[in-house]
C-alpha cells in the first residue's frame, strides 16, 4: 500500500491501466447557503485511511480493480465558467480513453460539466439522481449555472424523461411541475428504484449522488441539510442494487466536512464512495 495520503485507499492503479478514474473537484462557487464543499474531496480521501479497502457487503476489495486516483483538479476560485471548462476537459479525456470517471465534489454544479462528454458519447444516457433537492430551477438569482439549476441544465443535454430522481423533498412548485413533464421523480425516499432497474438494464447510466439525500441526523455535514431524508442503510442498499446497471460515470457531491465536527458525515461519504467504486468495479472486470 502506498503511503501517499493524497489518494483514496486501494486506488493505486496508474492512469494507463485504470478502468475507473477517481478525481476530486474542490469547487463551491455557486453554493447558495453555507459554503465549504471545496473541502469535501480531500476529506473523503483522508478519511479512507480509517476505512478498510475490503467490503464485507460485496466481498471484494478496491485493489481487486484497476482504479486510479487522479487527485484534485485545480479550479480557479471565483471563476465558474473557467472551472466548468477544466472539469469538462478532464472528464472528456477520461471518457475518450475508455475509462469510467468518478468525481468527488465539490458542490453539485460540477455534475453538469462531468456529464457533458458522457452524454455526447452515449446519446441514450440515463441519469439517476439521488438528492433532497429538485435542482430543477431554470435560474437561481439570474444565474443559469448553479447547484440549484444543475439538473435542469442536465435535462437539456440528455433525452427528455431520461433523468430518474429519488429522495426529493424540497423545491419550488414550478420545479415539481417541470419534473412531472420532463423527468421521472420519486419523492421522499429511494423506493421504486428496484422497479426501475429492469427498465434501465443495459442502458448507459450516470449516477449522481448528492449526499444530502441522507437525513441530517446521519449526515449533517452539508450546506443545505433537509430533514426527512433516508438512512445510510437505505442509501447503501440502493447503491448495491445499482450493481445490475451499466454505470458509465458517477459523482458524489455536497459533503461540507466542517459542519459535522464528529466526522460522521465524512465517514458516511467515504464509505459510500468505496461501495460505489466496488459496485462499478464489478462491471469493468466482467
Ligand atoms: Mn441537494
Amino acid at each position: 500500500m502506498s503511503n501517499n495520503m493524497n489518494s483514496f485507499i486501494g486506488c493505486e492503479s496508474n492512469y494507463k491501466n485504470a478502468g475507473i478514474v477517481l478525481y476530486g473537484i474542490p469547487f463551491d462557487n455557486t453554493t447558495s447557503f453555507r459554503p465549504g464543499t471545496r473541502f469535501g474531496s480531500n476529506a473523503i480521501r483522508n478519511e479512507s485511511y480509517g476505512l478498510e479497502e475490503y467490503s464485507v457487503y460485496q466481498d471484494s476489495r478496491l485493489s481487486d480493480y484497476a482504479i486510479h486516483d487522479a487527485g484534485d483538479l485545480e479550479c480557479p476560485f471565483g471563476d465558474t465558467s473557467g472551472s466548468l471548462s477544466i472539469i469538462e476537459k478532464f472528464s472528456k479525456k477520461v471518457v475518450k480513453d475508455g475509462k469510467i470517471p468518478v468525481a468527488l465534489g465539490g458542490e453539485h454544479l460540477v455534475s453538469y460539466a462531468c456529464i457533458i462528454p458522457i452524454a455526447q458519447k452515449y446519446p441514450d444516457l440515463a441519469v439517476i439522481h439521488f438528492d433532497a433537492h429538485t435542482d430543477l430551477r431554470d435560474d437561481y438569482l439570474k444565474q443559469k449555472f448553479s447547484h440549484a439549476t444543475v439538473m435542469r441544465r442536465i435535462s437539456e443535454i440528455v433525452k427528455d424523461k431520461n433523468i430518474y430522481q429519488f429522495g426529493i423533498r424540497s423545491g419550488e412548485k414550478e420545479e415539481f411541475d417541470f419534473a412531472e413533464a420532463h423527468t421521472n421523480m420519486h419523492k421522499y425516499d429511494l423506493e421504486g428504484l428496484r422497479g426501475m432497474l429492469k427498465k434501465l438494464k443495459g442502458i448507459p447510466v450516470y449516477f449522481s449522488l448528492d449526499l444530502d439525500v441522507l437525513d441530517p441526523s446521519v449526515f449533517s455535514g452539508t450546506g443545505t441539510p433537509e430533514p426527512g431524508g433516508v438512512s445510510f442503510k437505505e442509501l447503501h442498499n440502493a447503491v448495491l442494487a445499482l450493481k445490475e446497471l451499466n454505470i458509465v460515470g458517477a459523482d458524489i457531491v455536497e459533503l461540507s466536512p466542517h459542519y459535522d465536527i464528529s466526522g460522521a458525515s465524512t465517514a458516511a461519504a467515504c464509505k459510500i464512495t468505496r461501495e460505489i467504486l466496488l459496485a462499478i468495479g464489478g462491471n469493468i472486470n466482467e
